[in-house]
């Protein structure tokens, strides 16, 4: 039988399958009803079909995706739900129009021409679109699928991912946008492939981001945690023990990841490679063969641990120590040991050049510790939930590698901020066995690993010691609090709806 990734994206007559039954079904029910009502409104005509996606949250493996490692999510039941109509022959109007159920969104009206460069400083929601928009036009050259000349199409979003949480609710829209057009060309291709063309794509958006989230939301299983590796993309089923539930926890400050990548996420990208580029060096490479082939801290890993074996240790983290210092390296200082300009290295990419106008120094020493120690994290998670240590131990234990986790994003890699700290200190006093920040950081939301038994208890003492004074504060509403705090399961991953 094919691995699951190895499957195309399932295509579903009802809603069952993906919605199972209950709450969530009826809730569903509702959704598309109302989405193929107002599609039929806006439009004047009923969609073809429908792509769902779902956000993910990230138990453990933070920052590291893009540097090559393994990273070890699940997909939750927020999604995004992308209505689409293919214009027919004969329609003349050769534009994408992306209309969205809530009126916070203003409708984005684009050219229907796939060469079209998205326009970063200018940010809008539906640039999200146009990267599934330009990656399916990419690959399905790519793979010899006549596309034919562009022609319209009409589109309405319904998201309930929450935006700037960590959750992931770009990827959710990057991967139901992108399965939807394909859907509506009538194609198809295997989970895995989609998604490495929908991480590709979302970098049209100016983030260099990793490959986690398309990865998660196209190949989630109902029921599992996925260990994703990368190079290629690769998913393996996760059981979590029974008796802990994952709660997610909004710190309430938004994460502007887009917006702010110049200093924060793509800025980590960029400190990463220059570390990566002069532990190769250090480690025996010629300045210009690192410069030239080293791009993350996973090329030179190999190195790391060949010099960590001379010390009787097979940990890359004490080639860190050895020869990365501590104090930040400014420009001048990495150019000398690169022998080579910082523009001229990192000139590939347009995002990173920005990067470096912005940068005032490089951490080159905390970000490789946390990227090494992360990277070895993920995979004790792993192997402590498929060992033989009682359940009470196995929770102790994944409880305690999230509240490493956390450390090493706070202090190493710098991705926290006041409210993520303040939440996950709430969520470990309320009695979680751990909690860390989720997703890309700098805002956005805490999980925490609590006992089954305990979870109405620990989201009532959350909503007193977190969320009563935001809402006495009016910064939320009591009534939305369920959106911000919420217990979640392992849901199923991305999928293709004709109803
Ligand atoms: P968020 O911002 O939580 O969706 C981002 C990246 C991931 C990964 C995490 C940090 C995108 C689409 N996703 O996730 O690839 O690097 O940060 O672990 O940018």
């Amino acid at each position: 039988m094919a691995k699951h990734e190895e499957l195309p994206v399932p295509v579903f007559s009802s809603l069952e399958p993906v919605y199972g039954e209950g709450s969530l079904l009826e809730e569903a029910e509702l959704r598309f009803s109302q989405l193929k009502s107002k599609f039929l409104q806006v439009f004047g005509h009923p969609p073809d079909v429908f792509a769902r996606s779902p956000g993910r949250v990230n138990l453990i493996g933070e920052h590291i995706d893009y540097e090559g490692y393994s990273v070890l999510p699940m997909a939750i039941r927020q999604d995004t739900i992308v209505a689409i109509r293919k214009h027919k022959e004969g329609e003349t109007d050769k534009l994408l129009k992306i209309a969205n159920v809530n009126d916070k969104y203003t409708t984005c009206t684009y050219p229907a021409d796939p060469d079209q460069e998205i326009d970063l400083k200018n940010h809008k929601w539906g640039h999200y679109f146009i990267c599934g928009y330009k990656g399916y036009y990419e690959y399905a050259k790519s793979k010899g699928v006549n596309v034919g000349e562009p022609v319209g199409l009409d589109v309405l979003v319904d998201g309930t991912v929450p935006t700037g949480s960590g959750l992931s609710s770009s990827a959710a829209f990057v991967c139901s946008s992108t399965i939807a057009i394909m859907a509506a060309f009538g194609v198809n291709f295997p989970k895995k492939e989609i998604a490495q063309v929908t991480c590709d794509c979302e970098q049209h958006i100016g983030t260099q981001s990793g490959g986690m989230d398309q990865a998660i939301s196209v190949m989630a299983k109902n029921g599992f945690a996925e260990l994703i590796d990368f190079n290629p993309i690769r998913a393996t089923d996760v059981q979590l023990p029974a008796g802990g539930t994952f709660v997610i926890a909004h710190s309430l400050a938004e994460s502007q990841k887009a917006v702010t990548a110049a200093i924060n996420y793509n800025n980590r990208v960029v400190e990463c490679r220059l570390a990566a580029i002069v532990l190769g060096i250090k480690l025996g490479m010629k300045p210009q063969e690192a410069i030239s082939k080293v791009k993350t801290l996973s090329d030179v890993e190999g190195l790391c641990v060949q010099f960590a074996g001379g010390r009787g240790s097979n940990d890359p983290g004490l080639a860190v120590k050895e020869f990365l210092k501590e104090e930040p390296y400014t420009a001048e200082e990495v150019e000398k040991i690169t022998e080579t300009d910082l523009p001229s290295i990192l000139c590939d990419n347009p995002t990173s050049l920005d990067v470096l106008k912005a940068a005032k120094h490089f951490k080159l020493h905390q970000r490789a510790a946390h990227v090494y120690s992360e990277a070895v994290r993920v995979y004790a998670f792993k192997d402590a939930v498929a060992s033989s240590l009682s359940e009470e131990e196995k929770l102790k234990k994944l409880g305690d590698l999230m509240n490493e986790s956390h450390y090493s994003c706070s202090v190493l890699y710098e991705c926290s901020c006041p409210e993520l700290e303040e939440v996950v200190k709430v969520c470990r006093d309320s009695g979680a066995l751990g909690a860390r920040l989720t997703g890309a950081g700098w805002g956005g939301c805490a999980v925490a690993l609590v006992k089954e038994s305990i979870v109405p208890q620990f989201i009532l003492d959350l909503k007193e010691q977190f969320y009563q004074s935001r809402i006495n504060r009016g910064v939320i509403n009591k009534n939305q609090l369920g959106l911000y705090v919420f217990a979640s399961k392992p849901s199923s991953g991305a999928a293709i709806i004709k109803l």
